[in-house]
């Protein structure tokens, strides 16, 4: 599932989500993990909440919760994702794209930053 090409560069930025973290105290550090799988797990989170991925890359994300769940990257259409269901979306356009369920957006959000 999830690749490990991006670990060794990503311990510099790991270690500044920890201080960001430490610092901020409230809201999750989150240090991309290059992945193009994202999970709705239980209950009502994107996980990882943001990814790393390469232009022309294709996210996919899985509704594993018991709940829909919608993804709707800003400024583009929402998309419905039922129990078990899963939607996929392609970036062909580097840059960092936030997105929302749009059932639960003060709970659910995410990134994914393309390269
Ligand atoms: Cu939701």
């Amino acid at each position: 599932m999830s690749s490990n090409r991006f670990l060794l560069p990503s311990v510099a930025l790991l270690a500044a989500g920890l201080l960001a973290a430490g610092c901020g105290g409230s809201g999750e550090a989150a240090e991309p993990v290059a992945t193009t799988e994202v999970a709705m797990v239980k209950s009502y989170r994107f996980d990882p909440k943001t990814i790393e991925i390469e232009s022309g890359d294709t996210v996919t994300w899985t509704n594993d919760d018991n709940f829909t769940h919608t993804v709707r990257v800003d400024g583009q259409e929402d998309h419905d994702v039922e129990q078990g269901e899963s939607v996929s979306i392609r970036f062909d356009t580097p840059g960092t794209y936030h997105y929302v369920c749009t059932l639960h957006s003060k709970d659910m959000d995410g990134e994914v930053i393309v390269r």
